[in-house]
């Protein structure tokens, strides 16, 4: 019914994730975007950005032709709209959820991928660059720690908000940053590492790309 336009990365995990917690039938169509495939004509038909993840619902809700979404944040939130799960009916909980899916699609998101690109992938050094994202985000992790004090997950029952913040919290080793100074998002990344749906979606994603980063075990 869905097709995923993925890569084995934070984003594309993101999609995963739900797909595995909901059980919506789903193929991966693969875009290794080490090879460039995120350029292809037909891929960025679905996706104008060249950027993973994508969707294509050959059943959208209308009934009409197949739909085509971009941006995770977008896809999260169509997935969750289209099967009523993972986003709270009740209003202030889904304001909620809305507000950090959308502080991890502004910050911890575009931050954490700064982090990533100027710590481990750069051709050269900058230290300034390295300090500014490697301190920005520990400032988010700052945030979300405080979020998720006396809470189990980021805005009532486990959702999209948490969906789309695991997988860059589950790249810490990557960013420079020691899980265990935010107890509480350790315990909220333990409590996520342990769902079924998480570990299918990483088993996924190895078997896809064997190079692709592995899922931390638990902190
Ligand atoms: N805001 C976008 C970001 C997507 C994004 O940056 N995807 C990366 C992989 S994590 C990508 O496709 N990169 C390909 C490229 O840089 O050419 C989203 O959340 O979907």
């Amino acid at each position: 019914m869905i097709d995923l336009y993925y890569w084995t990365t934070p984003n594309g995990h993101k999609i995963t994730l739900f797909l595995e917690e909901t059980g919506i039938p789903y193929s991966i169509k693969p875009i290794n975007i080490g090879k460039g495939d995120q350029f292809d004509p037909a891929f960025l038909a679905v996706s104008p950005n060249n950027r993973i993840p994508a969707i294509v619902d050959h059943e959208p809700v209308d009934g009409t032709e197949p739909l085509s979404v971009f941006e995770s944040g977008a896809i999260l939130l169509y997935l969750a709209e289209k099967t009523g799960k993972f986003l709270s009916t009740d209003s202030r909980v889904r304001q909620q959820t809305m507000e950090w899916l959308f502080w991890q699609m502004g910050g911890l998101g575009p931050m954490a991928g700064q982090n990533h690109h100027f710590g481990n992938f750069a051709p050269e050094k900058v230290p300034y660059a390295i300090k500014r994202y490697v301190d920005e985000t520990a400032r988010l992790y700052g945030v979300l720690n405080k979020r998720l004090e006396g809470r189990q997950f980021i805005a009532g029952d486990y959702s999209i908000a948490d969906m789309a913040c695991f997988p860059w919290i589950a790249a810490f080793p990557r960013q420079q940053i020691d899980i265990h100074e935010f107890p509480n998002v350790k315990r909220w990344y333990n409590d996520i590492h342990q769902r079924d749906a998480t570990q299918r979606a990483y088993r996924l994603s190895e078997q896809l790309n064997p190079n692709a980063p592995k899922l931390p075990p638990l902190a």
